[in-house]
């Protein structure tokens, strides 16, 4: 990891959208997407391709950080990626946080984020919603698993592997999607490693 990746934040860029139609387009980042960032890239498993994009705390304090991609904040859109679960934190000590969020511009209200936060709960996925973290009622369990955050007018529902992690009022045009280790080690403390590949981000304009 050279100087120059780590001084990079955003990890993709989103093709350019069209505006001709009511679904303003579609971008699918495809194998390759994870050289970048502070993260590491690696073929130790993929679920699309060969690689995947790795955080990995516990061998470098310089991999804990996030990937950030932006896009155009619209009504009505859905990212999805594919997260891996070696279940560390679960079956052993190795406490964990990796997650995923979106959210417009610096978050905090806007924020709706799904992971495993070993803190909050070592075998459940976890989720929050504005500033406020919960439980899910969805079990971990070893492999890739769907992370889903759709939004559409003022609603919001996530979701796992098309198990529903949350439904409600979301009044935000979230404009990003991040992953990986966002936390020092005071806030939600963890080392284990998360893998991330296969973001698909589907915006809509109405
Ligand atoms: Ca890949």
């Amino acid at each position: 990891m050279n100087g120059t990746h780590r001084a990079h934040l955003s990890a993709i860029t989103v093709a350019a959208l069209s505006a001709s139609s009511a679904v303003a387009g579609t971008a699918t980042v495809s194998d390759g997407f994870e050289a970048v960032g502070r993260m590491e890239y690696t073929n130790e498993r993929a679920h699309l391709g060969s690689t995947s994009l790795k955080s990995d705390p516990a061998s470098d304090a310089r991999k804990r950080g996030a990937a950030n991609t932006f896009f155009t904040g619209v009504a009505d859109g859905e990212v999805s990626l594919w997260f891996y679960d070696d279940m560390g934190g679960c079956s052993n000590n190795v406490s964990k946080s990796q997650v995923a969020f979106i959210q417009t511009g610096a978050g905090g209200a806007s924020t709706a984020m799904l992971g495993v936060i070993t803190n909050n709960s070592p075998c459940n996925y976890s989720r929050r919603v504005g500033t406020t973290y919960a439980t899910t009622n969805i079990a971990r369990s070893l492999g890739w698993h769907e992370y889903r955050f759709a939004w559409s007018g003022s609603s919001l529902t996530l979701s796992i592997d098309g198990q529903v992690a949350f439904n409600g009022g979301y009044p935000f045009l979230p404009d990003s999607i991040s992953y990986g280790d966002v936390w020092a080690e005071t806030v939600w403390t963890g080392i284990g490693a998360g893998w991330y590949d296969d973001v698909s981000i589907r915006l809509t304009t109405p």
